[in-house]
């Protein structure tokens, strides 16, 4: 059986956030073209400000997704609903911990979110009926272990995860809300906002797909109304610097892999820091790039990290870094330096800060 998991949609009104209505919206269409009928939403339905759920069961509630059962766990940003906060019947709202075998072949274990507790302290009282099974979890919270992943929309540790939580009740799969990026590692997986709430969730959104007979997850993308990109741009003060400019922003924008027509969705910041002989050529060739390229920039870009240099030896110098980094074979984990970052760094060290 094929299972559709999502998390985090923050729905608001829709005449507030059509986006994030639309997201939903297009998972649901995506469900019925592949006929899954059921889908799991790891918490954060609502955003906090939410008070009529109304507006997501006019959605749910189409003929066309009738058939569908959607179980919903609450989030740190759903404290206003209970389970009588929903009148349609294909709606599950799970309020306390709840097992459900949608198979015989693995038990699912929702979690939903408590303050002021963790997941491996929740799941002591369920240890009887899920040792030695094979079972899913599905909660609302941080995961531990890692040190870059963060919920940039608030702050603070939110019913945590441990890497020992894991050893110790050997879920085969865990599904999260909590944490807006797309991220997986492991057995451990969040499916991240289905579209970015604001310009630093950036990138394609996705929702995920569990098969339970063959225990596999798929990353599906979301079409949304909009896809959010920021960029740092490292500048250096080299001759020719509008082809320099060009260079760059025309890497980073098929790194992005965003279709040819789905170009006209992008929402963009640009920022540049570094040395550059002339800032406005800088700003002007940015503008016009992403102009050609009909790319939206949502504000002009940001170059109060950009600073003045017209010394073309040192910019010599720190060109032949850039080549022999290029050359390296750097660590790029997640929690490593990128390029630019070594190359800003040399920089500060030729320039003198
Ligand atoms: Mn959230």
């Amino acid at each position: 059986m094929k299972i559709a998991i999502t998390a985090d949609v923050h729905l608001t009104s829709y005449e507030k956030h059509p986006e994030r209505f639309n997201a939903l919206k297009n998972i649901l269409d995506q469900m019925v073209d592949q006929n899954i009928d059921k889908l799991i939403i790891a918490g954060d339905l609502f955003d906090a400000a939410c008070d009529n759920p109304g507006e997501f069961e006019k959605l749910v509630g189409q003929e066309k997704f009738k058939h569908m059962i959607i179980y919903i766990i609450p989030g740190n940003h759903d404290p206003a609903l209970s389970s009588g906060s929903f009148a349609l019947s294909n709606i599950r709202y799970l309020t306390e911990p709840e097992k459900i075998a949608f198979t015989e072949e693995v038990l699912f274990l929702f979690l939903p979110y408590k303050p002021k507790t963790s997941i491996g302290e929740t799941l002591v009282a369920h240890q009887d009926s899920i040792s030695g099974k094979n079972w899913v979890l599905v909660s609302h919270g941080d995961y531990l272990s890692s040190t870059t992943l963060r919920n940039d929309y608030e702050e603070g540790v939110y019913m945590p995860l441990s890497r020992r939580d894991i050893e110790l009740y050997q879920p085969v799969k865990m599904f999260l809300g909590h944490i807006h990026l797309p991220y997986n590692m492991d057995k451990l997986y969040y499916p991240g906002s289905p579209c970015g709430l604001d310009i630093t969730e950036t990138g394609i959104r996705t929702f995920l797909i569990y098969d339970t007979f063959t225990n596999a997850v798929v990353r599906q993308p979301v079409n949304t109304d909009v896809i959010y990109f920021q960029e740092r741009l490292t500048v250096l003060p080299v001759e020719n610097e509008v082809d320099f400019i060009k260079n760059k922003l025309s890497a980073r924008i098929s790194g992005w892999r965003v279709e040819e027509r789905h170009k006209k969705l992008l929402k963009v910041r640009i920022s540049a820091h570094g040395y550059s002989a002339n800032r406005e050529v800088v700003g002007k060739t940015i503008i016009d790039y992403l102009q050609q390229e009909n790319i939206n920039l949502i504000e002009p870009p940001d170059l109060s990290k950009l600073k003045i240099s017209t010394d073309l030896t040192r910019a010599d110098i720190i060109l032949a870094v850039q080549e022999r980094l290029a050359s390296l074979e750097l660590p790029d984990g997640h929690d490593d330096p990128v390029l630019d970052d070594y190359i800003l760094s040399a920089m500060n060290q030729v320039y003198g800060g």
